[in-house]
């Protein structure tokens, strides 16, 4: 008889239930579509299938007597190489888009076009302002705030110095060697032009060369995601420690439910602050009040900032609104599947996309604009007060289930809470301990959901074994979506969850902290472009330590990944010399000696490497490994 815990599609129960009222209801979801996909492609599936130009498509045979190049002669390894780039170049653009969309906005904002916005954290923009060159002494923050934005736009485009937002977010030793190897950037958008260039029909046919040039744009991501990070912090506040809770019993039936659901906090942060003024909107249509709860990376932002539970991520954003009783899901853009709009048609569901680059056919649309910012997020509120009118009274079927999240690690608030530990020196007590080996080493885990993993399976499995062996665990993204629907965001399940060591460490900090309990098992630390701030942590203890990054005993994580995002977030992680594990089969194992590169010899450069590898515990033993080989590379 087969194991039901293994038959189900999710290790989370409240989207198991979900499931099922699909299944009775009739309406597809992500699940069933990936069933009627099967079998999958094995050539697309090892990267060994190319459309790059109208010849093809070219499809190689690694195994029988079928074809070895393309038509135009590509290898197998040319051809995986190029897929890979075009991944990172995607990604990249993605991270660095929404950045720039942050630039405009702060610089609209500076030059009184954009009045309903405001600069939230003025410490956080004189020391953003101070690492990128610009004087701060004795000028007014709006005058900072401008010159801060078109230093950002700068990072765009080809010009003199080199990519700013990843020249000064890495240690100086990093700075010389990717220096040495030509993997600075010149321009964000540079190197994902570049790269569309390179792998087109007839260009870059070495696939070392193209695999370096592809790190570079790795580290273009970095720059993307660290600008994110910067400017939505100056714009909307740097996240503090705040209580708030996650999964799809955060929904409540006699409140206005609106998801918000993408990626930048443009909209969604004013929405949240605009709903807290306006709660009189939702009460004169009968409701008790406006209950925003966040999906994926727009959640993320929004709970880190103002303790927005989550009430889903990723792979199952299908079932927010399955329960009937979302009155309204805003989305911008990213990871937003096409099909809530099919299921939404399902349910009744207004669903309103907000952003010119991402339409889908099927919603309505409102063309957000920073100039008309408070207006916009009035009439959002106010349409899903009038759907709640039309809703109230009728079934919805919200699943019980909801746990508590103590969410807001910002590297500022991570070294803030040291700060009392040790008010001089606040990285010496993480120090100390790492070579104490009460923090046996640290591990981010980041990216997606993936329907081709039992959604959280990996997460969950690789968090607790990495926790019992006292490794400190940091999330952003849908991964600290999974941990945190699981508990491990609730400092109540230190005891259950961590080694000793890091169990004596998270309650030390607690209690100096005036917690009267532990920090949480696992620290949030915001959403995908957030990998910024672990890189900053990791940097901030490499310059204590006097070491590069590639000496820590620091390492990565996207068990579950789905995105092109998440394979620009990998490159990076390499780039600065991290082992990142990726737990699904990435597109490259068609092409030997790329996949060798990748998993290996980038190591003789960066110090970086992944690990692929599918099975969650001997990903965690790995991941373990590497962290004790660091240690002793450090003579711990
Ligand atoms: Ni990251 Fe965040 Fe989630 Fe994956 Fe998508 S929301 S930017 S890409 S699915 S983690
Ligand atoms: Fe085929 Fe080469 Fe064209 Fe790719 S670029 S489709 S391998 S001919």
């Amino acid at each position: 008889m087969t194991d039901v815990s293994t038959t189900k599609r999710s290790l989370d129960p409240a989207v198991n239930a979900m499931l099922d009222l699909a299944k009775e209801k009739q309406i597809d979801t992500v699940w069933d579509r990936y069933d009627a996909m099967l079998p999958q492609c094995g050539f697309g599936d090892t990267g060994l299938c190319c459309r790059h130009c109208l010849q093809g498509p070219c499809r190689i045979d690694p195994l029988g007597n079928g074809p070895k190049t393309g038509i135009c002669g590509a290898t197998a390894d040319v051809m995986v190489a190029r897929g890979l780039d075009r991944a990172i170049a995607a990604g990249t653009a993605a991270h660095s888009g929404h950045a720039r969309h942050l630039a405009h906005t702060l610089l609209k904002m500076a030059e009184g076009k954009a009045n309903d916005y405001r600069i939230t954290d003025e410490a956080k923009l004189k020391s953003v302002a101070i690492r990128m060159g610009i004087a701060v002494d004795g000028r007014a923050a709006m005058d900072v705030a401008a010159d801060l934005a078109r230093a950002a736009l700068a990072d765009f485009h080809e010009k003199d110095t080199p990519v700013m937002w990843a020249a000064t977010v890495v240690t100086k030793k990093r700075v010389a060697l990717l220096s040495r190897l030509g993997l600075v950037p010149k321009g964000i958008d540079h190197e994902v032009s570049e790269i569309m260039h390179r792998t087109l029909y007839g260009v870059d046919a070495d696939p070392v060369n193209l695999l370096l040039a592809g790190l570079r744009c790795g580290v273009a991501d970095l720059a993307g995601c660290y600008m994110g990070t910067d400017l939505a912090d100056i714009l909307f506040g740097t996240p503090k420690p705040v209580q708030s809770a996650a999964n799809l019993g955060t929904l409540k039936k006699d409140w206005v439910n609106i998801a918000l659901h993408g990626h930048n906090p443009v909209l969604s942060d004013l929405l949240v602050t605009t709903a807290m003024k306006r709660q009189d909107l939702a009460k004169t249509k009968g409701a008790q009040g406006f209950n925003l709860v966040g999906i994926c990376c727009t959640g993320n932002e929004v709970m880190s900032r103002h303790g927005i539970p989550a009430c889903t991520h990723s792979v199952s954003q299908e079932t927010a609104i399955l329960t009937g009783a979302v009155d309204m899901m805003v989305v911008d853009y990213q990871c937003i599947m096409p099909s809530i709009a099919t299921v939404a048609q399902c349910t009744g569901t207004p669903v309103l996309t907000t952003m010119d680059i991402c339409k889908i056919s099927g919603t309505d649309h409102m063309a957000f604009t920073e100039e008309q910012a408070l207006a916009h997020a009035e009439e959002i509120l106010k349409r899903a007060a009038d759907r709640f009118e039309k809703r109230k009274g009728k079934s919805v079927t919200i699943p019980a289930v909801k746990t508590p999240v103590m969410a807001g690690f910002s590297t500022e608030a991570i070294v803030g809470a040291l700060l009392k530990v040790d008010a001089r020196d606040p990285l010496k007590p993480v120090v100390d301990n790492i070579k104490a080996g009460n923090i046996r080493g640290i591990c981010l885990y980041a990216g997606c959901n993936n329907v081709k993993v039992q959604q959280d399976k990996n997460f969950v499995a690789m968090a607790k074994k990495m926790l019992k062996e006292n490794v400190l665990i940091l999330a952003t993204g849908c991964g600290a979506g999974a941990l945190m629907r699981h508990g491990f965001m609730d400092p109540a399940k230190v005891d259950e969850l961590c080694g000793d060591g890091l169990k004596a460490v998270l309650t030390a900090i607690g209690q100096a902290n005036g917690l009267n309990g532990p920090l949480p098992p696992v620290l949030h630390m915001g959403s995908c472009v957030d990998n910024s701030r672990a890189v900053a942590l990791a940097v901030a203890v490499a310059d204590y330590l006097g070491v590069d990054t590639d000496a820590l005993p620091v390492v990565a994580s996207a068990a579950e990944a789905v995105s092109e995002k998440a394979v620009s977030i990998g490159a990076y992680a390499v780039a600065a010399g991290l082992p990142t594990h990726v737990g699904v089969m990435l597109p490259v194992l068609g092409g030997p000696l790329v996949a060798s590169v990748l998993t290996d010899k980038v190591k003789d450069l960066t110090g970086g490497y992944f690990i692929v590898d599918l099975d969650p515990e001997s990903a965690a033993d790995k991941l373990i490994a590497a962290i004790d080989q660091r240690r002793k590379g450090l003579g711990l």
